[in-house]
């Protein structure tokens, strides 16, 4: 008599189990072909996507696949002005991964880099909108002034990589310019640390 509501509550246990699992299952493979996207298309596309007016170059095969699994937040080994911290320079750049979206929104939007340091951004994008990222002076990025460097049309789970050297005061921004984006807020700021 005891054991039949042990038994009766016992039976919903194993489906709510059974749905969390399903569940973060579904987490990690998702997480897993992010990852593979963006490691996949990071080098691959630096290749194919650089138009003449990004300016740096460089070994991003090396940095990249060393900066992925650890760098899936921002940096991974310190932010400037931080012990320990490695300033990118134009032969070896440091990598930085920014998500676009979901929604319109930059992940992280504040990014902190030294002075005259060169960045190879690494930009995803995580929704079903496509978005862009430029990267420059602040006043250029705020009016999309042609020649800003710019990657365009990063589609769903893409990744496209653009390289800059900061070798001015700033102040620096990001924004992406697809169609009312920028309105909605889709922008961040760069911080130089001297
Ligand atoms: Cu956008």
């Amino acid at each position: 008599m005891i054991t039949e509501p042990r038994t009766r509550r016992s039976l919903p246990i194993p489906g709510w189990a059974i749905l969390l699992v399903a569940v973060a299952a579904l987490v990690v493979a998702t997480a897993a072909i992010t990852a593979t996207l963006v490691a996949g298309s990071g080098p691959f596309r630096m290749m194919g996507d650089r138009p003449g007016m990004m300016m740096g170059g460089g070994s991003f095969a090396g940095n990249g696949s060393a900066g992925l699994m650890g760098g899936l937040g921002t940096g991974s080994s310190g932010q400037p002005g931080s012990a320990g911290f490695v300033a990118g320079t134009v032969a070896s750049p440091r990598v930085i991964r920014v998500y676009a979206g979901p929604g319109y929104a930059f992940s992280p939007s504040s990014i902190s880099v030294a002075r005259g340091e060169t960045v190879t951004f690494v930009v995803a994008t995580m929704g079903p909108t496509a978005h862009e990222f430029m990267v420059g002076p602040g006043d250029a990025v705020a009016s999309d002034t042609p020649g800003t460097p710019e990657v365009a049309d990063i589609g769903m789970m893409q990744a496209k990589s653009l390289t800059y050297t900061f070798d001015g005061p700033g102040p620096y921004a990001f924004a992406c310019h697809a169609a009312g984006h920028y309105e909605a807020g889709m922008r961040g700021t760069i911080v130089v640390v001297s």
